[in-house]
């Protein structure tokens, strides 16, 4: 069972500078106003100054293991890995037994859409992004905010990669037809559009490698439910990426996002097991961030 949390409300607490529980906050404060407005505002500044940076990359090119290198070499950092278990397991509610109690059934939505693309991708697109968007939303941790200098949260993709990789590429390859494409297209501006700086991206590490690399790594993992992919398949991401984030040639439709800066880290290379090459990588991203 999932943990529903209340993101919109926080979202609005953020925007809302003239909520009414403020107005009151400013009478109950009486000659100290001046301070319940400074501590409401530096917690809002806090919250918008934060660097937010994705991970990006092929499927198995290293994301999560980077992610982790990143995570101890840079602890006052949040880093966030994408949330898969969560797509393999569904909860819903099935039917009542005699005694009227709940029956439930796990689904796992990664399964269904690798063995029935044409029927599940667009359900699948649908669920990652609404799931990654939760993540995204909640409030950074109180150590995060209290840290030195710029917080920074890394995040393991994101709801661009989700759009501009995958669904358009399933839509390329008329797994979403062009109904669930205008479908999608429609919400996911409508919801970057209103969740505005909270989804917003200062920085994109893209971490590259040739298809068979990653085909190698993918087999290494041994996901059951990637079984089917092929190298075509890993082919068709590269050239995605490739296209969003070297060449710059996807139509993106985000003013902030056709500006972001991006990193590009020869991950082709092992870096899992060599500390000199995660140094290297580690070196990196500290200027790039300092940079940004
Ligand atoms: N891996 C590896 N060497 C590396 C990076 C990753 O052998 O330098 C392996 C890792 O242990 C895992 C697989 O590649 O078995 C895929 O890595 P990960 O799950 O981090 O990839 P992601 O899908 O998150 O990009
Ligand atoms: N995935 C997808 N569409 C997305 C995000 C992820 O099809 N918008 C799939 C690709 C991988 C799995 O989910 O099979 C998780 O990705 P990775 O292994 O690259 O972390
Ligand atoms: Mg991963």
């Amino acid at each position: 069972a999932y943990t529903h949390r209340k993101t919109p409300d926080t979202f609005l607490r953020g925007r809302n500078a003239t909520t009414p529980q403020r107005t009151v906050l400013d009478v109950m404060a009486n000659d100290k106003r001046h301070c319940v407005r400074c501590l409401s505002s530096s917690a809002d500044d806090a919250k918008l100054r934060v660097k937010r940076v994705s991970i990006e990359g092929n499927i198995a090119v290293g994301k999560s293991t980077f992610a982790r290198l990143l995570q101890s070499a840079c602890p006052d950092w949040e880093v966030m890995t994408e949330p898969v278990s969560r797509w393999q397991n569904i909860e819903s509610e099935t039917s009542k037994d005699t005694e009227g109690q709940a029956q439930t059934t796990v689904s796992n939505l990664l399964q269904m859409m690798y063995q029935d693309p044409q029927r599940w991708s667009y359900t699948f697109q649908t669920y990652s992004c609404m799931s990654r968007l939760r993540t995204q939303l909640q409030p950074p941790p109180a150590r995060l905010l209290g840290s030195k200098g710029t917080p920074v949260q890394v995040y393991e993709r994101s709801v661009y990669s989700d759009r501009y990789i995958f669904a358009l590429n399933m839509f390329e390859l008329g797994c979403i037809n062009p109904t669930e494409w205008a479908v999608y297209q429609d919400w996911h501006s409508l919801l970057v559009e209103e969740f505005g700086q909270q989804v917003e991206l200062e920085g994109i590490i893209y971490l590259r490698a040739t298809p068979e690399k990653c085909m190698e790594r993918l087999v290494c993992r041994g996901r059951p439910e990637e079984e089917g992919v092929t190298l075509d398949y890993l082919n068709k991401l590269h050239v995605q990426h490739e296209k969003w984030l070297v060449e710059k040639s996807t139509e993106v439709h985000f003013e902030k996002l056709k500006l972001v800066r991006v990193l590009q880290l020869d991950a082709s290379v092992e870096f899992k097991s060599d500390p000199e090459v995660q140094e290297q990588f580690i070196t990196k991203v500290k200027n790039f961030f300092e940079a940004l």
